[in-house]
């Protein structure tokens, strides 16, 4: 324990500007990364997330990221404690991440698990992608990079591509990383359509909507199935919180970061979370656009990138389900390829195939719902929608944010491809007083 009663092991000690140097000078391969000596080194303690601490060390040579947990969650402070084994997890999945989606996670130069540390390439001159689209920055690559990272992953860590008992042992692996799925179980699945002491909400404008979520049964039946989900379903290694502000971006690059929240969980969570994102900046479009800077076209970019991005990871998904079976079989122990070898079968493989990634698209419109619900009835916000300053603009772009999540989440069904999303969100600015 440390002085303020949080579990923290012997030797853990939170870093500063002023101690981060000395051991980083400890530290052959980044000392030589950063050049020069210790004394050479500018530090800057640069986390805006919710949980961690994250330096920028620069040296003459070059530069690296360090982030560290703290026992307690930042954004609320000591009062609510939080182990630091989620750098642990982290480090076991952006390791996975870097075997099957190469070039689409930062390089890790070193892993502390006592000081729970973890020293990462800089990202330079990356930025959070969420900030670029704060700005209305258009990022050509992302639909690529992250239909690949999403369908790599994914597949190669479900039992489509992983024998059981090695899937197993992984699932084993991860699943002490439950403090970090109870803050998403209650986050996301449970306090919003709750009294809650966690949740605020742009007040007064947005009072009766947050009644009326929590009076909806249909809702609460709807976002408990997708809890249900989260808790039960080990489909494969998620990221768990795979939201714009864990990519970082340049027009050529873009890199997936912060994996604490990766378990054996439902792929459709990590594919909901990037179009929830993506929808959410859509609507805070409304909030950020002046005569001088329309941002129409780029709104039609950001619902050209949800299509995309479904899109996409559909597509790789299945050709890497087939180029498996074609290559003698993935390695997964679903669907036995001695089971479909004959014309008949194969041709019912296809089908259902297709109807894998159909249920896969209704639990990822489930999902991408209770995301978008979250950023605005919950405790942890977008500053998408957050940066609005006038709060009746603000306001009003997440009622129409609001308004259609609740509508993907209980009318799953009636949205049966991509552009049903898109379609609808287009609808809603139309439809919605400004
Ligand atoms: C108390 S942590 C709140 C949120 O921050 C992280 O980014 C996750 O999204 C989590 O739900
Ligand atoms: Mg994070």
């Amino acid at each position: 324990m440390d002085a303020s009663g949080l579990t923290v092991p012997e030797g853990y000690a939170p870093k500063n500007e002023t101690s981060l140097p000395g051991y980083l000078a400890g530290l052959p391969a980044v000392a030589a990364r950063l050049g020069g000596g210790e004394s050479d080194w500018q530090v800057r303690e640069v986390g805006d997330g919710n949980l961690n601490l994250v330096f920028i060390v620069e040296g003459p040579a070059g530069g690296v990221a360090v982030k560290q947990a703290l026992p307690y969650v930042r954004l609320i402070g000591e009062s609510w404690p939080l182990p630091l084994s989620r750098a642990h997890f982290e480090h076991m999945a952006l390791t996975t991440e870097a075997k099957h989606a190469p070039g689409l996670v930062p390089e890790v130069l070193h892993y502390d698990e006592t000081l729970a540390l973890i020293v990462m390439e800089l990202l330079q001159p990356h930025i959070i992608m969420r900030q670029g689209m704060i700005k209305a920055i258009r990022y050509p690559r992302f639909v690529e990079a992250i239909t690949d990272f999403m369908a790599r992953t994914l597949f190669f860590t479900s039992d489509l591509a992983q024998p059981a008992a090695e899937k197993k042992a992984a699932v084993a692996a991860f699943c002490g990383n439950s403090a970090l799925c109870k803050i998403t179980e209650d986050l996301i699945f449970t306090e919003p359509y709750m009294i809650a002491e966690n949740n605020r909400w742009t007040s007064p404008q947005l009072d009766g909507i947050a009644r009326a979520f929590r009076e909806d049964a249909a809702l609460k039946v709807a976002i408990s199935r997708l809890k249900v989900k989260f808790l039960s379903d080990t489909q494969a290694l998620i990221h768990g919180d795979l939201h714009t502000g864990s990519v970082m971006v340049t027009q050529e690059d873009t890199r997936v970061i912060d994996p604490e929240f990766a378990f054996y969980g439902p792929m459709g969570f990590d594919i909901g979370a990037i179009i929830a994102n993506l929808l959410i900046n859509y609507f805070s479009q409304d909030g950020h656009a002046t005569p001088e800077d329309p941002r129409e076209d780029y709104q039609a970019w950001v619902l050209e990138t949800v299509e995309g991005v479904w899109t996409g990871f559909r597509e790789k998904f299945l050709a890497l389900w087939r180029q498996g079976v074609q290559s003698g079989g993935a390695g997964g122990d679903a669907y036995p390829a001695p089971l479909f070898a004959d014309g008949a079968s194969a041709e019912a493989l296809e089908a259902e195939r297709a109807a894998y990634l159909d249920r896969l698209f209704a639990d990822s419109l489930g999902f991408a719902a209770a995301k978008m619900t979250r950023r605005i009835l919950g405790l942890a916000h977008n500053i998408d929608l957050e940066w609005i300053e006038d709060p009746d603009l603000r306001a009003a772009c997440e009622t129409r944010c609001l308004t259609l999540a609740r509508d993907m989440m209980v009318n799953t069904a009636t949205y049966t491809k991509i552009e049903d999303v898109t379609a609808a969100a287009r609808a809603m600015r139309g439809s919605a007083p400004a």
